[in-house]
């Protein structure tokens, strides 16, 4: 067998040394691509189909690399001959398929769904330009495009194609597949539909375009503006194009398989990510009645094939479409949609598990309970949250359906790959089972109490603050000091995430300074978050935090002290850089708001330790790492049900009876900011904050200043905090997507391997 220099020199024509990096970068590329389609396993009988109209999933050839067990060959090849990986990453354009935490968890799954050795794939789409690029331009959020698509790529052009009906247009899909490799296992696919008629030359200025053009606008952009009506049909047509190519495909693979159609889930499983899959449902009905089934027998056999994953309790996000938009957009399903809602008028006479309501808007979700096999939570507060409140009715009917899949991340990207200092560490101490069990971290107890053991943890942390300062340095011009507390906060900008609480931390924390009470180590406190385009207040906190860079960072009594950053352009590779760096994860939704949360679980396994509120997946990782080893603050999940429930949080009593609220509120549009930044953004943001608040930053603030204060003194004592950081490592196990898909497996996917 050749090795990696022999394969590479022998279809480059030169010596590696002689390469430049484009033509390192494409020759890997394609080494990487024909050993992975090598591997493709058996397809088994039954297939797991994960539709999602996200698939985060990050640049691929490094990842890809250690998943075939040739990554340190490659990286001691190229340092031989004087070039650095790191250089040829760089050249990868990061696919923008998602927006948060929903598309990188989809990513993540088929991860662990190939390493794993299950038979199953994705079904997505190919936005042409992704989620918008994000630049700051004077201090506000700019959105630009961000083309991924290059030369070398990673997307392989198939003959497979469908047609799609909506109303008189037709349009012929093309798929597009990117091998999904398994860690030292099997490679599955990602099938990404695309139509060829999509014209990026008609983006405008920004990521301006014209919305009625479906032939030449559907696979642009990832979630266009859903502002206005022609954006919130786009939508629709977006999604209705990604369902009816999946379920073509999945019923063709099926019969080719040998099913039909009656005995469906034998062969298939369908995983609908959040509601935006969901029309596969009245879509898989229609086919199987247009292939000979009664609409009953269709009923029946697609209830048994489809399983729901919710992802959001926030009523904002749950999606309800008015019919008239169905009527123009894919009139074909409507006539179901209203079977489907009919039945269960006729069954159940509580108005709030129809499917349609009386204000004719279609409920996704509910579509989705009835007619599917499972729902699940991604975490086990929002399961329950789901079972007792928001889904309490639909609970009632059918308690045999509710399940809870805490999320998890991939081991792969989010430890061996992104922090290979802390992984040899590791493998030092307790061997390398953890790769493949990500359990065995737990043996990393034994050695809590050796000094070299936590010297060492110390040690890779600062290593990677360096590795952090010197990226920033180069590719944002940004500068860190390494010797500082790095606190993060890295997600979407959501006012339940509560980034405007740490900006309001930041404003105290700089007045203590101002009043001469200095930290014993200077802080630097980071955020990365993209807001979307429509979302004004998400945009006014952005502006906030910029104009708080800017004040804190040339105030010369201050900045030794205290720095705020926020980079630009948060993405997966950016996390992949700032994680491992991290001395202090903000996880501080307001409770019961974050469904889970999976940053939170990779801050913990690099050795970061929380700051957060009992939301989401923090009350398990609490209950995992125990008190001492996690800060946690703020009001509880049902304290906060309650104030809703009884409408008693009324923000402006705190900003009157609490100096701290005041007086930090009030320099949100006092002189310092206001010579910085625009009167507009902050004085609209500190109104909405008084007059509303709705995810209560004034409740918490106390709290969180409190508990951040100790965060702070405890880290003083570098030991201490060293076994804080080792408690957080060898918890982390039970974090891993390949725990997470196990169980999906055992209770609603029923597969081989
Ligand atoms: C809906 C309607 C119209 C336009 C857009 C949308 C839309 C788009 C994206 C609604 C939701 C999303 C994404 C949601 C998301 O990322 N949720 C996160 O999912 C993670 C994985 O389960 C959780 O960890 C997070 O807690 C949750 O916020």
């Amino acid at each position: 067998m050749m090795n990696i220099e022999e394969i590479l020199v022998s279809r480059l024509g030169k010596e590696v040394k002689d390469c430049s990096n484009e033509e390192l970068y494409g020759g890997l590329l394609e080494i990487v691509q024909e050993m992975a389609e090598k591997k493709a396993g058996s397809e088994g009988k039954k297939k797991i189909y994960y539709v999602s109209a996200e698939f985060l999933i990050g640049k691929l050839l490094s990842n890809n690399m250690i998943n075939l067990g040739i990554y340190k060959e490659v990286k001691d090849l190229l340092a031989k001959n004087g070039k650095h990986i790191s250089e040829i990453e760089e050249l990868e354009a990061e696919p923008s398929l998602g927006n948060g935490g929903l598309g990188r968890l989809a990513a993540c799954f088929l991860d662990s769904i190939a390493t794993l050795g299950y038979s199953g794939e994705g079904i997505g789409l190919n936005y042409h330009l992704g989620l918008f690029k994000q630049e700051f331009e004077d201090r506000l959020q700019k959105e630009t495009k961000n083309p991924w698509a290059q030369s070398k790529s990673w997307l392989k052009k198939t003959d497979v194609s469908y047609p799609v009906q909506f109303g008189k247009l037709t349009l012929q899909s093309r798929m597009y597949e990117i091998a999904v490799t398994g860690y030292e296992n099997r490679t599955n696919k990602l099938r990404l539909f695309d139509v060829d008629s999509v014209d990026e030359g008609i983006v405008k200025d920004g990521i301006d375009f014209d919305k009625d053009d479906i032939a030449k606008n559907l696979t642009l952009f990832l979630y266009p503006d859903d502002s206005d009506e022609a954006g919130r049909k786009l939508r629709i047509y977006q999604q209705y194009f990604m369902v009816s190519n999946g379920a073509q495909l999945i019923l063709d693979e099926c019969t080719a398989k040998g099913s039909n159609l009656y005995d469906l889930d034998e062969y298939a499983v369908i995983q609908i990510n959040d509601t935006h899959p969901t029309m596969i449902i009245p879509e898989l009905i229609r086919l199987l009645m247009e292939r000979g089934l009664t609409m009953d027998d269709a009923i029946e056999v697609v209830k048994k094939t489809c399983a729901y994953t919710n992802h959001t309790i926030l009523a904002e996000a749950l999606e309800k479409w008015p019919i008239h938009y169905l009527k123009e957009v894919v009139p074909q399903l409507v006539p179901i949609i209203e079977i489907l809602d009919d039945r269960i008028r006729r069954k159940y006479s509580d108005e709030s598990v129809a499917i349609i309501d009386k204000n004719d808007l279609v409920h996704m979700a509910h579509i989705d309970i009835h007619y599917g096999c499972s729902v699940n939570g991604v975490a086990y507060l929002h399961t329950e949250i789901l079972k007792n409140s928001e889904l309490h009715n639909f609970y009632k009917i059918y308690p045999e359906k509710f399940n809870n899949k805490t999320n998890g991340i991939t081991f792969r990207r989010w430890l061996m790959y992104c922090n290979p200092a802390l992984t040899e560490g590791l493998t030092g101490w307790i061997g390398d089972g953890f790769r493949k069990d990500a359990m065995e971290l737990k043996k990393l107890e034994e050695l809590a109490d050796q000094k070299e053991v936590l010297d060492a943890l110390l040690k890779i942390k600062h290593g990677n603050k360096m590795l952090l300062k010197e990226y920033l340095k180069e590719t944002q011009g940004i500068e860190l000091n390494e010797n500082s507390i790095f606190d993060i906060q890295v997600k979407r900008l959501h006012e339940y995430k509560r980034q405007q609480l740490n900006a309001l931390y930041v404003i105290y924390k700089y007045l203590q300074i101002k009043k001469g009470e200095r930290p014993e180590t200077p802080i630097t406190v980071i955020f990365g978050a993209k807001a979307a385009p429509a979302y004004t207040i998400a945009k006014d906190i952005i502006h906030l935090i910029l104009c708080l860079q800017e004040l804190v960072n040339n105030d010369p009594e201050v900045s030794p002290y205290l720095n705020v950053v926020m980079v630009e352009n948060y993405n997966v590779t950016l996390a992949e850089k700032l994680i491992p760096a991290c001395d202090i994860s903000e996880q501080i939704s307001l409770a019961s708001k974050e469904a889970s949360g999976t940053g939170n679980m990779k801050f913990m396994l690099n050795g970061a330790v929380t700051l957060g509120t009992e939301d989401g997946a923090n009350v398990e990782i609490h209950q995992f790492v125990g008190d001492d080893n996690i800060y946690i603050f703020g009001a509880s999940s049902d304290e906060v049900i309650a104030h809703y429930d009884k409408a008693d949080y009324v923000s402006a009593d705190y900003y009157k009876k609490n100096p701290i609220v005041k007086e930090t509120v009030d320099f949100i549009d006092g002189p310092e900011l206001l010579k910085l930044g625009s009167e507009e953004h902050l004085t609209r943001l500190k109104k909405e904050l008084l007059n509303k608040d709705w995810f209560m930053t004034f409740l918490d603030l106390d709290d969180y200043i409190e508990k951040k204060e100790q965060a702070l003194k405890d880290y003083e004592d570098r030991e201490a905090w060293a076994k804080k950081m080792l408690y957080n490592i060898s918890n982390a196990g039970f974090f891993s997507s390949d725990r997470t898909i196990e169980e999906y497996n055992k209770d609603i996917w029923k597969c081989e391997k």
